[in-house]
């Protein structure tokens, strides 16, 4: 009550400290120095960083513990229906502001680590972000977990425990260089391991058929996975829900003693590597990725072990009678992307190989639980896996597989006929999971053998497909996004364009299949981390003028501002405290930069992957044009036509993505130019921010104030920085891409500096581009002219110029339309 009544003080003056405890930060402070006292990794002589922060998280994991127990009694007690979000990623960023604050102890935290000599905010700086993910998809995660929890949902987060994170990027005369990050070095005070919890995984080995067609997947290498759960806690709510990460070990009984004996150590450690290598490493592609064997277990511990644990949870909770028939009732699995799709072959193996169930129910059931997200319609992004491979590792699903092909086939025939025997052709094609992979029925499988006589009767009414004959020159591959279409319930985009483009486009053949599956979830991020924990100056301004922190959970009170729009005091509150984040960005960048920047410049940001397709380059070409135009004035001139202004670079390049390292190193050599010429001073000032991640983002996007949306239209699913910007004051420019369309369509086209081509404009223009027919600006042909004079240094810019030509000579004949956006960029606003 006395908190409450606090609360509600504060609330209502808008006071500054919005969670004044200072009852609770004397028992805070004494909790923290008894953990201190008995976290034995560091010496207990003295309080100081980073052995502050460990006993800070100690001090404040034990409440979590606490809710995280009686959420879960109370999930057990009601039989509730939960979701599993299953994801190869989560990018957690800190945890610590996070948690105190979602629990609203920031005040009485701050009060106690000062009592103990210590600030807050250097504390939290000692966390080393938990970065298994590589951008927006598992950032994504995160926020889900968040707002999950928030919300009251009963849901779990499902992922791998990597020992080893995303990469830390250095950045040196040579362009980005990556260094492991070893986030765990000195332990993770926010999970728990679970000794209690562990399965078995099999990779390898082989399938056995027994009498009445049962299936047996023997021999091969077992491994164990192990349970460290992460509680995540929701804001203002004591509902704290769970993020199991599982870790690899040898399974014990496969340990190799005799070896170890006989003094064959590399032999008896063998397995040992093997099993623990799995979780070894998060991989750093973004967007794309090779297929490799590591990555395929990787996706399979993640399906098998969280499967398991669910249907043995939902075997618990079932008591005596287990009525699989209800198993979608009580759980609904969300795919994050295609990575974890072999949760669906894996669900029918165990319904069928260690239930007992039969293909069919198996199958139902399996479509009824589970259902998919897509986040990208890069073709070469779209996962597919050698058959090949996925026989020698899981022989078990590819049989399981061919079934769902088959399935699918029937489907399509029943669908469309015989025939137009072209047209089924063309759907087989399209649709079927198995690709280049002969589909002609010969003999009927053991599981049909199985089948009642009646369904039998139903399957052979149904005429043979037609033989496609597979290429023997070509690969056998298996199409995950097709499994994962046929395999779930549902199917979304995350973005309406994207959405549409996953409807009419990607997925147009299943779309007309079964147009109930399709749906869009745009995506969001929480409005704790993004705006309350990572910019307390606005937050208070917001709370002050809407007259509540209700906000914080329901983002469409922030349209409460809408109405003192115009009203001076808010003004000048909201550019005060948009400089104060402005010095923070700029004390930042000279700490990790050496370059002073002025904070009354404009700070205009782009951070995301490098990738082409979000086009660093159009940004910085657009640069090198600005700064050409300011060398060619008088110093009056200059001043008099440009507004000061700092242009920031973020992001990674994935390690073998070659053009995307050369977009960095060209950027760094720019600013090394631009940064130092006398004669611009603060007109223009171009930084690359090394190591970009979650904790340089909250720090970032409250001091921007432009930030950069610029990937060529349909190619960005959604992006969620462009939210995140948008919700810190910050305006964006961007094309009419991803939920750039909705953020436009929410803050008005006067406050979106819109450019470029649209989405369906750009099959046309890139036919044009190669054939030569489009002609750039003259203005770009000058850019490129300028930077193939050296003026940025003697590194040979040939290949990144090269990309941007019209002609053949460089691949793909500038695919992203840099060329055809770059005149825009100097043409805004655009009506309309
Ligand atoms: C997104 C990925 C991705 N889309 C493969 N696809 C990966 C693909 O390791 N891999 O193999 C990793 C990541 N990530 C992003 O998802 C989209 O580009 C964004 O536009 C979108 O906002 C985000 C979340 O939906």
């Amino acid at each position: 009550d006395q908190k409450q009544d606090l609360k509600d003080e504060a609330q209502v003056t808008g006071e500054a400290s919005l969670d004044t405890f200072a009852p609770y930060s004397a028992s805070i402070a004494s909790s923290i120095k008894y953990h201190a006292e008995f976290t034995p990794s560091f010496s207990p002589d003295r309080f100081e960083l980073p052995k502050a922060f460990y006993a800070t998280a100690q001090s404040i994991r034990d409440s979590l513990i606490i809710n995280w127990n009686a959420t879960y009694d109370y999930y057990e007690k009601i039989n509730v229906k939960q979701a599993y979000y299953l994801s190869m990623e989560y990018l957690q960023g800190r945890a610590l502001l996070n948690v105190i604050g979602n629990l609203e102890l920031t005040g009485a935290y701050a009060e106690a680590l000062k009592k103990l000599g210590h600030n807050l905010e250097d504390i939290a700086r000692e966390e080393p972000d938990a970065a298994l993910g590589n951008g927006g998809l598992g950032r994504l995660a995160s926020c889900f977990l968040d707002s999950l929890a928030t919300l009251n949902y009963p849901a779990w987060g499902y992922g791998l425990r990597y020992k080893y994170g995303l990469f830390k990027q250095h950045i040196t005369k040579d362009g980005q260089e990556e260094v492991a990050e070893n986030w765990l070095e000195m332990g993770n005070p926010w999970e728990l391991m679970r000794n209690d919890v562990s399965y078995p995984v099999k990779f390898y080995g082989e399938v056995i058929s027994g009498p009445e067609g049962t299936k047996e997947w023997v021999g091969g290498e077992d491994i164990t996975a192990v349970a460290y759960d992460v509680p995540i806690p929701g804001y203002r709510t004591k509902t704290t829900i769970n993020l199991r990460l599982w870790s690899t070990k040898v399974a014990p009984e496969k340990f190799d003693l005799s070896a170890f004996n006989a003094g064959d150590h590399a032999k008896a450690y063998l397995a040992m590597k093997n099993a623990e290598k799995i979780c070894y490493i998060l991989y750093p592609g973004d967007e794309s990725l090779e297929g490799k064997t590591l990555r395929l277990k990787q996706q399979y511990t993640l399906c098998s072990a969280s499967l398991q644990d669910i249907i043995a949870r939902y075997e618990r909770r079932s008591g005596e009678s287990v009525n699989w028939e209800h198993f979608p009732e009580k759980v609904a699995v969300q795919m994050n992307d295609t990575h974890p799709t072999l949760c669906i072959p894996e669900m029918i193996r165990i319904l069928i190989d260690v239930k007992g169930l039969n293909w069919g129910q198996a199958w139902n059931i399996t479509q009824r639980t589970v259902a998919y997200t897509n986040h990208t319609v890069l073709p070469e992004a779209l996962e597919k896996w050698s058959l090949e491979l996925m026989q020698e590792l899981l022989p078990r699903h590819v049989e399981i597989i061919r079934m769902i092909d088959e399935e699918l086939i029937q489907t399509i025939i029943a669908e469309y006929g015989t025939e137009d025997l072209d047209l089924l052709q063309e759907k087989l094609k399209q649709m079927r999971i198995l690709d280049n992979i002969d589909c002609l029925k010969t003999e009927p499988t053991a599981e049909e053998d199985q089948l009642e006589e009646e369904d039998m009767e139903e399957i052979n009414e149904v005429p043979l497909p037609p033989i496609i004959e597979p290429n023997p020159k070509l690969p056998k591959m298996i199409r995950m996004a097709n499994l994962c279409v046929a395999g779930g319930y549902a199917v979304n985009g995350v973005a309406e364009i994207h959405s549409e483009i996953v409807k009419n486009e990607v997925f147009n053949e299943f779309y007309q299949l079964w147009p109930e599956k399709f749906q869009n979830k745009t995506n969001g991020v929480t409005p704790r981390r993004w705006i309350r924990f990572c910019n307390p100056d606005l937050s208070k301004i917001i709370t002050k003028w809407t007259a509540s922190e209700d906000w914080v959970v329901n983002t469409e009170k922030l349209a409460t501002l809408r109405k003192f729009a115009d009203n001076k005091d808010l003004q000048s509150e909201w550019r005060e405290a948009k400089r104060r984040n402005k010095v923070k960005v700029a004390s930042f960048l000279r700490e990790k930069t050496g370059y002073i920047i002025n904070p009354d410049s404009m700070f205009d940001v782009q951070i995301k992957r490098i990738h082409e397709y979000k086009r660093q380059l159009l940004n910085i070409m657009g640069i090198v044009y600005r700064y050409k135009k300011m060398k060619e004035m008088s110093h009056e001139e200059r001043i008099a036509s440009f507004v000061p202004r700092v242009c920031m670079f973020g992001g990674k390049a994935f390690a073998t993505y070659v053009q995307a390292k050369r977009i960095v190193k060209f950027i760094t050599d720019v600013g090394n130019i631009v940064n130092h010429d006398p004669e611009i001073g603060d007109l223009l000032k171009v930084v690359f921010v090394p190591d970009y991640n979650v904790s340089v983002a909250e720090m970032l996007i409250p001091g921007s104030e432009l930030s950069q949306h610029i990937s060529t239209a349909g190619m960005e699913a959604s992006g969620t920085s462009n939210m995140k910007f948008a919700m810190n004051g910050c305006i964006l420019i961007g094309t009419l891409d991803g939920a750039n369309v909705e953020i436009r369509q929410e803050v008005g086209q006067d406050n979106f500096f819109l450019f470029g081509a649209e989405a369906h404009e750009i099959a046309g223009l890139r036919k044009q581009r190669a054939e030569g027919k489009f002609v750039p600006d003259p203005r770009f042909e000058e850019v490129k002219t300028y930077v193939r004079t050296g003026v940025f240094g003697p590194y040979n810019y040939e290949e990144v110029m090269g990309s941007l030509e019209g002609n053949e000579g460089y691949g793909r004949a500038d695919y992203f339309l840099v060329g055809k956006d770059f005149s825009e960029l100097h043409r805004v606003p655009r009506k309309g």
